[in-house]
């Protein structure tokens, strides 16, 4: 009888006690949706929603900004890094499905997610301490945008690189219209349009990345960023190539577009999609046919505003292009709140990967 009684009492403990723990857990949670740290004199930031990839939510954007802000002040602070919890992601883009419903309702949250990320964007753009961004694992989107305008990008073999955002009514925004047309020939233009997927060390090869370093090898390279003695950007670079050194996974594989490289310069090289269109329908080959049957499949309104934007901004600084595209992000917005063609897909992102 009496053991009885203690059983209960001391189940009776645990599952208070377990309550309890729930309960800090809950209490927790709010704001554990990105986390940041000071290790030694290091910034870091943690985007921890790995069951949703990653994905940016204006909670998260509007925690990022005045933290780095801060940190960019701070005396104590020499670098910054940048990451994603989990095996699978840095960060999957957007919280898309979030901002299409409040779109719809006629929500300002759109308003709001566009601005601080445009605003998030600017400041990782003109940086003052080292930032680097260690995207080993998928990085769509926003996560772009939270990468590729900072001074290093770090890719490995499980990063996967695309701006798909023609494919949801979208355009590749974040600065998109800035680094696109940067990259050699019609590549950003064939990667805007058509969504393509660049995985591992191609992703440094074409320049979104900065660096390629081994998956295995980021948990020591974190460290010894973390221990530089208040580094200089050029100290930064000088650690990232020599782990990239060390890192010959895939240095034999070639790039996977060696073979189309000429084909999508002279195919995308025109002044308008449809003219795209007929280049890729005249020239007939396999690799041609795939993308016409890849850009059929996007939103047609998309697309040309993506031509357009990755026109104008090969003329643009940063800050001009994404006021550019914090106006085109309000204009689609307005589009897509009345049921039109390109807002076909939304509901489909970030999940469809
Ligand atoms: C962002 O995501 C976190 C974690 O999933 C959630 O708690 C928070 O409410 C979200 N914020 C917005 C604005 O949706
Ligand atoms: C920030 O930059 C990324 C990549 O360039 C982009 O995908 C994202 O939409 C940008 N955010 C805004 C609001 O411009």
């Amino acid at each position: 009888m009496l053991l009885i009684i203690v059983t209960s009492a001391l189940r009776l403990r645990s599952a208070c006690r377990l309550q309890r723990i729930q309960g800090h857990m809950m209490s927790t949670k709010a704001g554990s949706e990105v986390l940041f740290e000071k290790v030694g004199n290091a910034g870091v930031i943690t985007l921890n929603r790995p069951k949703a990839l990653n994905a940016l939510n204006l909670t998260m954007i509007k925690h990022i900004y005045p933290q780095l802000k801060k940190w960019d002040k701070d005396s104590e602070t020499d670098l910054v890094i940048i990451k994603g919890a989990g095996e699978k992601a840095f960060c999957a883009g957007g919280d898309i499905r979030a901002v299409s419903e409040a779109g719809k309702a006629g929500d300002s949250l759109t308003q709001d997610l566009f601005r601080e990320e445009y605003i998030l964007n600017n400041t990782i753009g003109t940086y003052q301490k080292p930032y680097v961004a260690l995207i080993d694992g998928i990085t769509m989107g926003g996560g772009v945008g939270l990468s590729v305008h900072g001074r290093f990008r770090v890719a490995t073999e499980k990063t996967l690189f695309a701006m798909p955002e023609t494919g949801i009514g979208l355009f590749p925004d974040v600065g998109g219209g800035y680094f696109l047309p940067r990259l050699q020939g019609k590549l950003g233009l064939f990667l805007a349009l058509t969504g393509f997927r660049l995985k591992g060390r191609d992703v440094q090869r074409v320049g979104v990345a900065t660096h390629f370093v081994q998956s295995d090898k980021i948990v020591s390279l974190e460290k010894d960023l973390v221990d530089l003695k208040t580094p200089s950007n050029s100290d930064v670079a000088q650690l990232l190539d020599s782990y990239q050194e060390q890192s010959s996974l895939d240095a034999e594989k070639p790039f996977v577009l060696q073979e189309q490289t000429d084909a999508i310069d002279r195919l995308f090289s025109a002044g308008s999609v449809e003219e795209i269109m007929e280049n890729l329908k005249k020239d007939g080959s396999a690799f041609a046919l795939k993308q016409t049957e890849t850009l059929a499949k996007m939103s047609p309104t998309s697309l040309k505003l993506t031509f357009r934007q990755i026109q104008e901004g090969a003329r643009m600084s940063l800050q001009e292009v994404l006021v550019m595209e914090y106006r085109l992000s309000q204009a689609c917005m307005v589009c897509n709140a009345i049921p039109c063609k390109c807002n076909a897909l939304s509901f489909h992102y970030p999940n469809q990967i």
